[in-house]
């Protein structure tokens, strides 16, 4: 039987290799498979739990919805919409912050990390933000949540609110339990320039990931300055565990080229990294040139990517409008 597939991606700009590797391209594998029904939200209510400029979160929302489609997602197949658009999202939230615990919120490790020391700053929202991405899930009667490693600790805790919601109103099965999909190895892609740290968009450092959109110069120039440590290539796996750089960068390349982690240390086993970090290179713009430039092209024709949103709306606020009257009459409102 096919998978009740959906996923979110925040429009926070500068969409990168580890958003490409740990969610897009599982999302396109998985769209391509016609026994599956996919729905993929551009979420810019999770984007607003820190500040956004408008004028620019506009821009953001198109460009990940460009990449989306640059990226073999496409339209006409799975639903692609922007859950601001769908206002079940929001109230659903709300219901769910009513069932999840402050217990269960506290233990959120990407909270801590978001709100760093200044926890008494941060908004609201980025402590609430796994509720709401609760209700993006179970709102479609989701199977299946494909996302990177660090959103498992999340998945988790829609699972739970999911459980509370069903035993509380005792209705067995009303929320589907939805299973992660993520990826067995290198479903967590680090910072280029520290092996400990996840690539992400907020780095203040262009050099800590490859972007999307970047050009062949800059992907060339970025693995080229990407750190190692002053050993030659590594000769085995276990090698991998205390030099998390190298770790990192053999990841990406059997990842991106999809050839197996041990070949590829065999091909370079005690080489110099120049070498490895050439066609390193060479196998992240062979992939990624094309769906940048087809990111740019899509950018230019802002009524398509407007029109692909307002269609994944409607077909969105269908399904989900229904499941939000059924929660309604459950609980007595
Ligand atoms: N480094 C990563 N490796 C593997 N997967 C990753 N994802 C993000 N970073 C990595 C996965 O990409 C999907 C979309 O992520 P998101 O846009 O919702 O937000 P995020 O996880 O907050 O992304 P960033 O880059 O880390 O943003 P900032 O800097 O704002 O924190 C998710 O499935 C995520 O797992």
């Amino acid at each position: 039987m096919g998978k009740k597939i959906f996923s979110g991606v925040q429009p926070t700009g500068n969409l990168h290799l580890g958003n490409y590797l740990g969610a897009i391209k599982n999302f396109v594998h998985l769209s391509n498979d016609i026994d599956n029904n996919c729905i993929f939200c551009v979420v810019d209510l999770h984007s607003i739990t820190v500040k956004q400029d408008p004028k620019e979160l506009r821009n953001n929302i198109r460009e990940t919805v460009a990449t989306f489609v640059a990226s073999g997602i496409d339209p006409k197949k799975s639903i692609i919409f922007n859950q601001s658009r769908v206002s079940a999202h929001s109230e659903a939230a709300w219901i769910f912050s009513c069932v999840a615990r402050m217990g269960w919120l506290n233990r959120m490790t990407q909270f801590k990390e978001k709100a760093g020391k200044d926890k008494e700053k941060a908004s609201i929202g980025l402590f609430s933000y796994p509720v709401l991405m609760a209700a993006d899930i179970l709102l479609y009667d989701a199977t299946h949540v494909p996302v990177g490693d660090d959103q498992k600790q999340h998945l988790e805790l829609c699972r739970d609110i999911a459980q509370k919601f069903n035993n509380d109103f005792q209705i067995d099965d009303f929320f589907k339990i939805p299973e992660p999909l993520i990826q067995k190895q290198f479903s967590r892609i680090m910072s280029l320039k520290d092996g400990t740290k996840k690539m992400s968009k907020s780095d203040l450092s262009d050099f800590s990931r490859i972007n999307l959109t970047d050009s062949s110069d800059e992907i060339i120039n970025k693995i080229k300055k990407a750190k190692t440590d002053i050993m030659p290539m590594p000769v085995s796996q276990k090698e991998l565990e205390k030099r998390l750089e190298a770790k990192n960068l053999i990841g990406i390349f059997s990842s991106i080229a999809d050839i197996d982690l041990e070949k590829i240390i065999k091909r370079y086993s005690g080489k110099n990294f120049s070498e490895f970090k050439k066609d390193l290179s060479q196998v992240i713009v062979d992939k990624i040139y094309p769906i940048s430039k087809e990111i740019k092209k899509l950018m230019g024709d802002t009524v398509y990517l407007d029109k692909i949103l307002s269609d994944g709306c409607d077909k969105a606020s269908e399904i989900a409008s229904k499941k939000i009257k059924k929660i309604h009459e459950i609980m007595g409102f």
